[in-house]
């Protein structure tokens, strides 16, 4: 197993758990294993996709460092993960970042204890011995915008330079039609580039939707839920359907079909508030 002077990690995706978005997406589904030996470490990062997590050891302590979200808001570092603004490791910071981190938080996590990370949170982890622990990152109506801004901004950021390669690729005599190749972009190309970039495509940001109204509108047709389960659908779904309605305005890349699938969804849900 690797590992050069820093980190970690072997990345074991556990498969024995029944999980409806891996089933049907047939996709990753956010569930890791982390094994580091004792002085590896993961560097200062925010979680994919601005995802929640948890993480329990089974074996070992880790050492977190946590910085939350509305400081690192500030700093301007939670534009895109790609931005640069990112350090890659906090005790090599210059004294006055450094300083940033005397608000964060510093705690330990010892053997069979859990660790819950926010969504946006910055996070390095030091493993103070031989660690095993298991992962999972997921997000759900209380932070699916955070999903879709990274998405959406890492959708503008492929677009980008991939304008630069066609430009480029042209040669310097034809630097004047930068403009008019912004829309001969290969919609394909753009979302592959998307989903290996992201880890996700918009069909697949989609389809995540679907899955999760449907779960709902099963539920719901099923008589299968409690007055709790109504707050949480009632909330979900004005989440989903202001996400729909915001996507539908900022994005022009929807393919047709997705377009319809999106409408469809809206209106599904608007039924849903009617009955
Ligand atoms: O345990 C680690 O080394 C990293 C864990 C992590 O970054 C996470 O759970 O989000
Ligand atoms: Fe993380």
């Amino acid at each position: 197993m690797y590992i050069s002077n820093c980190l970690i990690l072997l990345y074991i995706h556990i498969y024995i758990y029944v999980y409806v978005y891996k089933e049907i997406q047939k996709t990753d589904d956010y569930r890791f294993c982390y094994l580091g030996p004792k002085g590896s470490w993961t560097p200062f990062h925010r979680d994919v996709l601005g995802t929640f997590s948890w993480s329990v050891n089974i074996n070992g302590s880790k050492l977190w460092y946590l910085l939350d979200a509305s400081i690192t808001e500030c700093q301007k570092m939670n534009e895109s993960p790609d931005d640069n603004k990112c350090p890659y490791n906090i005790f090599a910071l210059q004294q006055q970042q450094q300083n940033l981190f005397q608000k964060g938080l510093i705690c330990m996590q010892y053997p069979k204890e859990g660790i819950f990370v926010p969504s946006g949170w910055y996070h390095q982890v030091h493993n103070c011995e031989d660690t095993l622990s298991i992962n999972h990152n997921w997000c759900n109506a209380f932070n699916i915008h955070w999903n879709w801004n990274i998405l959406f901004c890492d959708l503008q950021n492929v677009k980008q330079s991939l304008q630069g390669f066609v430009d480029y690729d042209l040669g310097m005599d034809k630097l004047h039609m930068q403009e008019s190749k912004q829309n001969d972009l290969d919609p394909n190309t753009v979302q592959q580039l998307l989903k290996s970039y992201t880890g996700m495509d918009l069909e697949q940001f989609v389809s995540f939707l679907e899955i999760n109204i449907d779960h709902i509108h099963n539920c719901l047709t099923q008589h299968n839920f409690n007055l709790f389960d109504i707050c949480v659908f009632n909330f979900s779904l004005q989440k989903s359907k202001q996400l729909i309605d915001h996507s539908l305005c900022v994005c022009s890349d929807f393919d047709s079909k997705l377009l319809q699938r999106l409408k469809t969804m809206s209106n599904h849900i608007e039924t849903m508030f009617k009955s």
